[in-house]
């Protein structure tokens, strides 16, 4: 999967040579995957809910959602938070039918069994996604969470882990995404339920457990380091979080936090959008690594140690976003 410099011996200190999607396809390769599913688990389509009209999803998703002192508290202490109706079953439904239209322009029918698909910035080409990833309900729960005032996208991502499709490796988004700073938080959205068999997003915690892990050397050429993080997680009776999402349910995790996802035995994909958002004034780091795959799509003509703010960078909290830049 590796090619290039990125292929030779054990260095990350170098830029990733691929685009994003062959990161995924690379950084899958990485999980320990012992028990393959060879028979799916057929699952209820989703259910019929009429869809938003435009204006009424802008609607909700400028609604700010109350997060209570409870809220606060689980995320400083554990890292991550699952919160209940973050969006609408009828926004769930338009979300989804809106990533699988832009998933199927870019992935042939026959190139997608097994694999991770992902789609990044896709908000620059679709008014309606648009609409969730500059969403000021989206990113106000994501600024008060991390306790900033003012938040930037980092990006978008489609994430569609296909029926048959392994792990996602054990890790902390610290170690991918390429920004000096704690204050990162991801809000991964499922556009379905997510049941058991679909592999849900699983967190260990509390968040400091990144201390038991974080000498473990990442290599990047085999599954060791994801075994080595399961065994130790083991050894010190890590407690993992790995509920089924309900339709609407979201996750906010924060990038100290540690979480891997099971593979997906059911005959559907777990298609999800993730948003990254961190706070304002974050500087690039000085050494971005291969593990960071070709961040520089995110946060176009800024160098190592700049500050993140490019143009496709907007602040997204407090929210700047006008019905007509909406509607393009
Ligand atoms: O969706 C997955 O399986 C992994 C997603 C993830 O690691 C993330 O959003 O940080």
């Amino acid at each position: 999967m590796l090619v290039g410099s990125n292929a030779d011996g054990e260095d990350l200190n170098q830029y990733w040579e691929q685009d994003n999607q062959a990161w995924w396809d690379w950084y899958v390769t990485l999980a320990d995957n012992k028990d393959k599913a060879t028979n799916f688990v057929d699952i209820a389509p989703i259910q019929h809910y009429d869809m938003p009209s435009d204006s009424e999803l802008e609607d909700e998703l400028s609604t700010p959602y109350r997060l209570t002192e409870d809220h606060h508290l689980a995320f400083r202490r554990d890292g991550f938070i699952r919160l209940p109706k973050v969006l609408s079953p009828a926004a769930v439904v338009r979300l989804r039918k809106e990533l699988i239209r832009l998933l199927n322009k870019t992935f042939p029918e026959n190139n997608r069994s097994n694999r991770f698909l992902s789609l990044e910035m896709m908000w620059i080409e679709s008014p309606i996604i648009k609409q969730y990833v500059l969403s000021p309900r989206i990113a106000k729960i994501s600024a008060d969470l991390l306790s900033v005032k003012s938040v930037r996208l980092y990006h978008d991502n489609a994430l569609s882990k296909e029926p048959g499709c392994g792990r996602t490796p054990w890790h902390y988004d610290d170690h991918h995404f390429p920004l000096e700073t704690n204050d990162v938080v991801t809000a991964w959205m499922p556009a379905q339920p997510v049941p058991k068999a679909m592999g849900p997003l699983s967190f260990a915690k509390p968040i400091n457990v990144f201390n038991l892990v974080k000498n473990i050397a990442f290599n990047k050429n085999d599954t060791s380091y994801d075994k080595r993080v399961t065994e130790v997680f083991k050894e010190n009776n890590v407690a993992i979080d790995s509920k089924p999402f309900e339709i609407g349910e979201a996750s906010f995790h924060h990038n100290l936090s540690f979480h891997t996802a099971d593979s997906n035995k059911t005959s559907q994909s777990r298609i999800v959008l993730a948003n990254t958002y961190f706070a304002d004034g974050a500087r690039v780091v000085k050494n971005p690594t291969m593990v960071s795959g070709d961040w520089q799509k995110f946060i176009p003509g800024v160098g190592p140690g700049g500050i993140a703010a490019s143009e496709l960078n907007p602040l997204c909290w407090p929210a700047n976003i006008k019905k007509k830049d909406v509607e393009q």
